[in-house]
């Protein structure tokens, strides 16, 4: 039976319209018990999602045992988080039966679009990090890269976020309340994690040294498997471990007085995985959280070993086979805890096993702000990790003796030591992820080179071969296929399907930017997927908004240094222009904002206030509100953002340079025909270089600029004394109007922009405005607006995360693909 469901006379696996239907009835009475009539819509989506999940399955085990049998060299990526957003519709699309699926639903008097809208997503990341790795695994498993993705089956994803009163407001994410149709639990495949205790040394007869780690605590990780579909052939794993007692907490085994007791001791450890920490930087010092990492970690690497020596094969040669990929540093314990696992278990000597660890591991780095570096206090480390410490003390004084043979001052010596003594002494993460590593990178060029400038400068003086980019990518088949099917239509009538699998054919439309009729057809897509926007706004605001209005987005976490208050200051002055100015020639716009702030970030959530007050305001003002539209959608998602992209006109990129590591969402924007404004900061830097500078609107100071800007004394409230058209818009954030007579709601953000101003608001103001006009004026010539639209569509190869793919394999990981 071993090759029963992939043999050839089996491979039909009904991808038919009449397939479809029948298996659709069939999970709707045998695995939900349920008739048509009495069917909710949730009922219809899970029979369907049931449908697409068997033929998912038989290509997925298909593809795993490609892999098995080629027994190539693969890649193992470590991430905390992941945002896959709805599995349906793109897995429809990787079936190639979205049009099959449609028919067939039709004939039971069923929407397909309805029945999409019913899924939740798994919400088991912030941000961009979170969403790169899901775009990446699209990638692995469409170009057939033999790969697992590890991570943590979070009970609570991202909070909901609902707005009441202009505030954000949290709620709990209970994304598998009515079930996940997409994982199978493995409970054959599960680890135990220890935690806590002390270490023991002793020396055996021939005086070796022994170490055992006593723990004080174990607890247990169990694998939940989610196929993830590539485009047509291939697929791979998305593992994630979920926390639970082990048998030995077993409470049948305690008397009935302790049962209390042993039933909290399991929910106690069941813990580890309820909840995602909703902050996308660095918040030092929270147990749970390293708990948390160290428990995917754990499981994960036993998982990798396991595999291996499946095989047949030795410890030795682990690098040979598997590469690990450490998305930021989150899963960085690895280092130490592979180290653990090849000394203390399978008594490795020190020299064989630190060559086997930091050739296994390549790590990538997200971030330079210096508040994001991870950092672990020691004491939290001893306490939770005693081991561990050991080693990455003896990894470090390694690390020190190696370095003090170069010429290195003091000074460097100290400041690439791993550990931090400073102050409180910490773990610097970063250091221990690159001394761990055989590869570090960035994510943008920008990013790259300013890693090897200031964060990482040091290592990158020691090791400058160890260091490299590579550009973040999107994956073009859920952000252009899945969620544009419109532009994706008139592409593909145009150039053919090839872009699907290969976006630099996109370069093929650039020819008709010059065609009338094309820019016409293209500028009516859009205008359709606008006025699908602006019913999406009706739905979740209840604002309407005329669909040919420009539609003006920045939608991304909210964050001091995206400064989405910059974009605030302009609409203000626009609203100025045109009451105190009387200026009448103002293109309506619609100002669309989303994103979540961490619940703990105070600036963040008064950010958020100050749109949906200025929103209140203008959309209330009959003077105004005719040209002027602000809009807060609530609970950004993968979800919603597929509606947000294709509808956009004009794309907001505006974080003070220098910040913003890559940006990704700047790439799906362009992607779908909107133009970028835009700082020289992370892969706008790229996408400009791409599109033509002329099809770009630059603005502000460059990352050099800014340096010697605030090396040269930055003095904000010059420039606001000195502009008085900025002074007006900075004084009315305190006006009794916008305020409704709460005058200091908005003082924190209006002292903090005239006296520090740290990401230079009031620098890039006026340079900002500017370009805004010049942005407004092509508006105003739909021929123009369309020409720069196709052009930037047609140079937005470079973007696909299956390039960033190929680069990894080819620049990093030297892994092959395997035949479809
Ligand atoms: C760390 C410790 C404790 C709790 C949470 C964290 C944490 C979680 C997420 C820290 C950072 C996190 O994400 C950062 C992030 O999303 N960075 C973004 O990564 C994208 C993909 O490379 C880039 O495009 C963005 O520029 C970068 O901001």
């Amino acid at each position: 039976t071993e090759h029963y469901f992939t043999k050839p006379g089996v491979a039909n696996i009904g991808l038919t319209k009449e397939d479809i239907k029948t298996s659709f009835l069939e999970k709707l009475f045998y695995s939900l018990g349920r008739i048509p009539v009495v069917a909710t819509k949730n009922d219809f989506y899970t029979s369907l999602a049931l449908t697409v999940r068997d033929r998912v399955f038989r290509k997925y085990v298909k593809s795993l045992e490609q892999y098995a049998e080629e027994d190539a060299r693969g890649v193992a990526y470590l991430s905390a988080e992941y945002l896959p957003g709805p599995h349906l519709g793109n897995n429809l699309l990787n079936l190639e039966i979205v049009e099959e699926t449609r028919e067939a639903l039709a004939e039971f008097n069923l929407d397909l679009d309805e029945l999409l809208k019913e899924e939740v997503e798994p919400g088991l990341g912030n941000g961009g990090l979170g969403r790169l790795a899901s775009c990446y695994m699209d990638s692995l498993a469409t170009l057939g890269i033999p790969s697992i993705a590890y991570g943590i089956r979070y009970e609570f994803g991202i909070f909901k976020q609902e707005i009441q009163d202009g505030w954000q407001v949290e709620s709990t994410d209970k994304w598998l309340q009515k079930g996940n149709t997409w994982e199978i639990v493995r409970p054959e495949i599960s680890f135990e994690v220890k935690f806590g205790g002390h270490t023991e040394h002793s020396r055996d007869g021939n005086y070796k040294l022994h170490i055992e780690w006593i723990p004080d605590s174990e607890i247990k990780g169990t694998a939940y498997d989610t196929p993830i579909l590539g485009y047509q052939s291939n697929s791979i794993t998305l593992r994630l471990w979920k926390a639970e007692a082990t048998e030995s907490f077993d409470f049948a085994a305690y008397n009935l007085g302790e049962y209390y007791r042993a039933v909290e001791k399991k929910m106690r450890s069941e813990n580890i995985t309820k909840v995602l920490y909703p902050n996308d930087e660095n918040l030092s010092g929270k147990e749970l959280r390293l708990k948390q990492q160290y428990f995917f970690v754990c499981c994960s690497l036993q998982d990798i070993i396991r595999l291996h020596l499946l095989q047949g094969r030795k410890l030795e040669t682990l690098h040979e086979k598997f590469t690990i990929q450490l998305n930021d540093t989150h899963p960085s314990i690895a280092v130490a805890e592979l180290m653990r696992l090849l000394l203390d278990v399978h008594q490795m000597g020190w020299e064989e096993a630190w060559k086997v660890t930091k050739s296994t591991f390549a790590y990538t780095n997200h971030t330079l702000l210096p508040e994001a570096l991870e950092k672990w206090p020691v004491n939290l480390l001893r306490n939770l990790l005693p081991r561990h410490l050991e080693l990455i003390y003896e990894i470090n004084s390694r690390f020190i003796t190696e370095i003090r043979e170069h010429d290195f001052t003091g000074e460097q010596i100290s400041r690439m030591s791993l550990i931090d003594d400073r102050g409180e002494p910490t773990i610097r993460m970063a250091h221990l992820a690159t001394v761990g590593s055989y590869k570090v990178n960035g994510v943008s060029a920008l990013h790259s080179g300013l890693l090897k400038e200031e964060v990482l400068k040091d290592f990158a003086q020691l090791w400058p071969e160890k260091f490299t980019n590579v550009t973040n990518g999107i994956t073009h088949r859920r952000f252009l296929a899945v969620s544009n099917p419109r532009l994706a239509g008139l592409i593909s009538e145009k150039i053919g399907k090839e872009w699907l699998t290969n976006l630099d054919k996109l370069k093929g439309l650039e020819s008709f930017a010059n065609d009338e009729y094309f820019r016409r057809k293209w500028m009516e897509v859009k205008l359709e997927n606008k006025k699908n926007l602006a019913a999406q706004i009706k739905e979740l605001t209840g604002i309407e908004i005329n669909p040919e209005m420009l539609i003006d987005v920045q939608v991304k976490r909210i964050h001091e240094y995206k400064r989405q208050h910059l974009k605030v200051l302009h609409i203000l002055s626009l609203y100025m222009q045109i009451k105190k100015d009387g200026q009448k020639d103002i293109p309506p716009t619609a100002f669309i904002f989303a994103g979540k702030a961490a619940p703990g970030y105070f600036m963040a959530k008064r950010i958020i206030k100050l749109i949906t007050a200025v929103g209140d305001f203008i959309n209330n003002d009959p003077e105004v509100n005719e040209t002027l539209k602000v809009i807060f959608l609530p609970n950004f998602s993968v979800k919603l953002a597929q509606h947000v992209y294709p509808g956009a006109d004009l794309s907001e990129q505006i974080s003070m340079a220098g910040k913003e590591a890559s940006g990704t969402g700047n790439m799906k924007f362009a992607l779908n025909g909107a133009l970028t404004v835009g700082t020289l900061d992370g892969a706008n830097v790229e996408i400009r270089e791409e599109v033509g500078e002329e099809n770009f609107f630059l603005f502000g100071l460059t990352t050099e600029e800014v340096a010697e800007r605030k090396k040269a004394g930055y003095h904000p409230y010059k420039i606001y004394s000195e502009n008085e058209k900025l002074k007006r818009v900075v004084d009315f954030l305190l006006s009794e109007e916008l305020t409704k007579g709460n005058t200091e709601l908005f003082r924190s953000i209006y002292d903090n922009l005239l006296n520090q101003d740290p990401y230079l608001l009031l620098q890039d103001y006026q340079s900002y405005v500017d370009q805004m006009e010049n942005v407004y004026e092509i508006w105003q010539d739909s021929q123009k607006w369309a020409q720069m639209s196709i052009i930037n569509v047609a140079n937005m190869g470079k973007f696909s995360s299956d390039r960033s793919i190929k680069d990894y394999c080819e620049k990093i990981w030297k892994v092959k693909a395997v035949k479809a």
